[in-house]
């Protein structure tokens, strides 16, 4: 039996994969995954908890898979699927939320954040922190890899293993540890440094540095970025300078370069635009390698689905089993097979 700490993650095929994404989660994920055993999971039923378009949404999920396994994700060493493909999520979601006081959910700053920007709000919303929960812990992980945003859902689901484990029986469930990277934990959007950088808003020009983004466009993205009217190029806690820190951020996630030698390398900058032009630069040869693998998995769908089901046959084999023991100590019937 492996002695390694067991990693679940998830991220939402709901629209373009963009830095913060990238630095926030998916750099961890893929760090850890020879110390780690990883369960990484394209969640495309929380993509489903605000409105989107089917075609687009089937497209979104394969393109963000070939991402992840293009930005490093070995399928040797990670167990990668798609979250519908593993039955035990939404099964183990009814059981948790069976036990979730509504008043937990509706504290959430996610949920009221985006319910104010929908029209109608569905269920779906309201109970995503519990599909999550259900999502991590039906994997005994130890550890959750998200940014900073995420924090506050890994500490409900926390509060709802708590709460099983104190109910039915002590133990039961591992109360995971979020993990929150140092640099590049809350990359805010570029056309706002007070608005954090979202899938959901990038389809707003100048606002994240999609993954996929040509280099003239992630060029474009950076010489338009919001900063202030001085000229100081230093990491600062000031408000006004949140543009100008961002940019130093994602200079400093994407270089592993420590703040004094970020500081050194724009010392003889001549203002913003000196800026601007060298983190689009470090980006943009950052990101050569990915794209060009993401061409060539997108190239292979038949290879693309073939890791696909195995990561859910490997992550079904995990999942299923805990369910069912979930099921059996509160109390239902387990079937029986008829042969
Ligand atoms: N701006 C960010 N900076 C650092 N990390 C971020 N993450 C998201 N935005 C930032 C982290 O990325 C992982 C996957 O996120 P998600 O797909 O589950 O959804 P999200 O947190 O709601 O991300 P988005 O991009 O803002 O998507 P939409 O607009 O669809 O809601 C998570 O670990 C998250 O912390």
């Amino acid at each position: 039996m492996t002695t390694k700490k067991r990693v679940f993650s998830g991220i939402q095929p709901s629209g373009n994969i963009h830095l913060g994404n990238y630095l926030g989660a998916v750099k961890q994920w893929v760090e850890g995954q020879d110390e780690k055993e990883n369960f990484i999971c394209v969640v495309d039923l929380h993509s489903l908890t605000v409105p989107q378009d089917p075609v687009e949404l089937r497209f979104q999920t394969r393109s963000l898979a070939a991402v992840l396994l293009a930005s490093g994700i070995d399928p040797d060493k990670t167990t990668l699927f798609i979250q519908s493909h593993v039955t035990a999520h939404a099964e183990g979601c009814w059981l948790l939320n069976c036990v979730t006081p509504l008043g937990w959910l509706q504290r959430m700053t996610q949920f009221k954040d985006k319910s104010a920007k929908q029209e109608s709000v569905g269920m779906g919303l309201l109970d995503y922190p519990v599909l999550q929960a259900a999502d991590i812990m039906l994997y005994d992980a130890h550890e959750v890899p998200v940014g900073e945003d995420q924090k506050q859902h890994v500490e409900l689901c926390r509060d709802i293993g708590q709460r099983f484990n104190h109910i039915y029986e002590e133990e039961f469930f591992i109360i995971p540890e979020p993990k929150i990277p140092q640099d590049g934990a809350r990359l805010m959007g570029l056309d706002d440094p007070t608005v954090k950088m979202s899938k959901s808003l990038a389809y707003t020009r100048g606002h994240a540095v999609r993954l996929l983004d040509e280099p003239k466009e992630i060029l474009r993205s950076f010489k338009k970025a919001v900063t202030d009217s001085g000229r100081e190029i230093r990491f600062s806690d000031d408000p006004e300078k949140a543009g100008v820190n961002n940019l130093l951020g994602i200079y400093k996630a994407v270089t592993g370069k420590a703040n004094d030698e970020v500081e050194a390398d724009f010392a003889n900058a001549r203002g913003y635009g000196d800026l601007k032009v060298g983190v689009a630069e470090v980006v943009i040869e950052f990101l050569a390698p990915m794209q060009a693998r993401y061409k060539a998995l997108m190239d292979d769908p038949a290879e693309l689905d073939r890791i696909l089901a195995i990561g859910a046959e490997q992550a079904a084999a995990v999942s299923m089993p805990k369910l069912r023991q979930m099921k059996e100590i509160m109390g239902l019937v387990l079937p029986v097979s008829s042969d």
